[in-house]
Parts: C-alpha cells; sequence; structure tokens
C-alpha cells in the first residue's frame, strides 16, 4: 500500500482498510473458503480474478446504479472504495432453488415470505427471480428474513428501493452470464447509503464468492449442481474424509492449477478480456 491505512476488518478472504475519513481499501486475497473453513493452501492470482471481475460489473452496471468503486489499482487485487453508511441487510436475489432457498422451500413451501409452486426440484429455475433478504450476522450465518422483518431494519422506502435495484442488476447480469454459457443461480449485493441519501451498490459485485455460477452446459435440475468455480476443491476434500471444521486441508497442486484455470476461464468468459491483459492493465475491464 503506498497511503498509510488503518485496518478496519477482516472478512474470510478480504480486509478492509481505511485511507481516510471518505475512503476504503478493499484488498481481495487469493484465499479460498470451502464448507465455510477457509484452507491453508491460496489459489494464485484469485483475488485478483474476483477483484477484476466486480469492477467490471461495476463498470457494465454504472447505468443502472452508482457503485462505491473510486479506482482499481495497479495490483488488480485493491480498490479505493467510497466510505457509505451500509444497509444492515444483505439483499439476496435467487433466480434459481439452491442452498438455503432450497431447504427453505422444502421446509416450508416459502423462500422468505415468498411463496412458490409447489413440486419444483433442487436447482430448478424459478418462474422468476425473488428477492430473498438475509441479516448480516455477526457471526455463524446469515439468516433469511421476510419482507416485514426486512422492512423494520432499512424502512419501507428503502427496503422497495433496494429491492427493485437488485431484480434489476440480477435480470442485466444473469442474462449476460448465460450468454456466455454460465449460470448466475443467485447472488448477494450489498448497497450503501451516500451523503446525499442515494443508495449505492458498494462490496463485491457478481464475483463467484458472493454468486453462485454453474455451467450452463450439462445444467440439469433435480440435484445439487456442480459450482463453476470451486468444484474441483470440493470434490478433492470429499475424498478425504475431512470433517469440514478447522483446520481445513492442504490443497495438492492439480487441484490448486485446475481451480486456477475455473477462475480465469470465468473471468475470461464473462468479460471477454484475457486475463494476462487484465494483469498487464487492470484498467482493461472498465473499457
Ligand atoms: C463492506 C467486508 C471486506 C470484511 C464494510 N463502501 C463501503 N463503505 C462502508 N463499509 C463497507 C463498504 Cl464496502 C463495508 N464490508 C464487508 C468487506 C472485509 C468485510 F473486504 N464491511
Amino acid at each position: 500500500m503506498s497511503e498509510t491505512a488503518s485496518h478496519v476488518a477482516s472478512g474470510k478472504v478480504r480486509e478492509i482498510y481505511a485511507l481516510d475519513d471518505e475512503r476504503l481499501l478493499l484488498v481481495t486475497s487469493d484465499r479460498i473458503s470451502t464448507f465455510d473453513v477457509v484452507l491453508p493452501t491460496e489459489i494464485p492470482d484469485k483475488g485478483r480474478v474476483l477483484t477484476g471481475l466486480s469492477a467490471f460489473w461495476f463498470a457494465q452496471t454504472e447505468s443502472i446504479v452508482p457503485n462505491h468503486l473510486i479506482a482499481l489499482r495497479e495490483d488488480g487485487r485493491s480498490t479505493e472504495c467510497r466510505r457509505l453508511e451500509m444497509l444492515p441487510i444483505e439483499c439476496v436475489v435467487r433466480g434459481y432453488l439452491a442452498g438455503s432457498g432450497w431447504k427453505d422451500y422444502l421446509a416450508t413451501g416459502e423462500v422468505c415470505g415468498h411463496r412458490l409452486p409447489e413440486g419444483l426440484s433442487e436447482s430448478e429455475r424459478l418462474p422468476e427471480p425473488i428477492f430473498t433478504p438475509a441479516t448480516k450476522a455477526q457471526t455463524g450465518h446469515d439468516e433469511n428474513i421476510d419482507r416485514a422483518a426486512a422492512v423494520e431494519l432499512v424502512g419501507e422506502e428503502r427496503f422497495d428501493e433496494a429491492e427493485r435495484l437488485t431484480l434489476e442488476l440480477y435480470s442485466y447480469v444473469a442474462g449476460r452470464a448465460l450468454e456466455h454459457g454460465i449460470i448466475l443461480a443467485d447472488t448477494k449485493l450489498e448497497f450503501g447509503v451516500d451523503p446525499e441519501g442515494r443508495l449505492v451498490l458498494a462490496d463485491e459485485a457478481f464475483t463467484p464468492d458472493s454468486s453462485r455460477f454453474w455451467p450452463a452446459d450439462g445444467y440439469e435440475p433435480g440435484t445439487s449442481q456442480p459450482s463453476y468455480d470451486k468444484q474441483f476443491v470440493r470434490d478433492y476434500c470429499e475424498t478425504l474424509g475431512w470433517d469440514k471444521t478447522y483446520p481445513g486441508p492442504e490443497l495438492p497442486a492439480d487441484v490448486v492449477d485446475g481451480t486456477r484455470a475455473r477462475y480465469i476461464e470465468a473471468f475470461e468468459r464473462l468479460t471477454g478480456v484475457d486475463f494476462a491483459e487484465y494483469l498487464a492493465d487492470p484498467a482493461s475491464v472498465q473499457a
């Protein structure tokens, strides 16, 4: 880092530093988590892939909603961002039935208060995408909440605006991804409020860490779908009889290489930019 910056927060695989009162530095590492455990082995360039994808989608969606990005740094993994008042909800949208959405549907026939048709299968495409907000749990897992609970947290006007923007962003990006053979099954967005009171898209956006990416090739409802990016890691971990608690296993070189290739393939398919070009000039994703 070229400027003095104090550490503000750590995520599983990212760090935030304060640059000044108005600006944050988000740094995305090459760490990878699986089954909620951060593994001791890194995936080289994963942080650059995620940062480049976020910057690409911020640029592509600027006409839908303003975003927090000020500058993408030359290292390709750090971004300077406007510091916002973050909404206390995760804005999740689901186009397909997976993860906690599938679990909730099986138990109740609903997801976050959306009653769904009977007889849906795991991974099935929903009749239309649904907004399924969640609380930001300080520890452990985010909890899905219904409209009333989210309105309690952010107010009705903000809720409606966040829902509308989240659905519009999802429709746009999922459509673009599908043209390139990637199903965006669901995604989590975070919004902040700027000093003028406007909603601003923040955090990371439409990365494989904040979304479910599935290969469209071979998509088949009725079972869980392979992850576009992490499936080699999951499959390898399943061969070990590991109990999915810390510490996680080291990854062998072939699993690291295969996983790195999948991240880069997703980056290149979605952005249309050669990853080598991104490394040489990160601004290439913002053209
Ligand atoms: C995002 C998070 C990470 C740990 C705070 N523009 C913003 N303004 C204010 N706050 C945030 C942002 Cl992005 C903000 N997080 C999530 C990110 C590491 C936690 F990189 N927390």
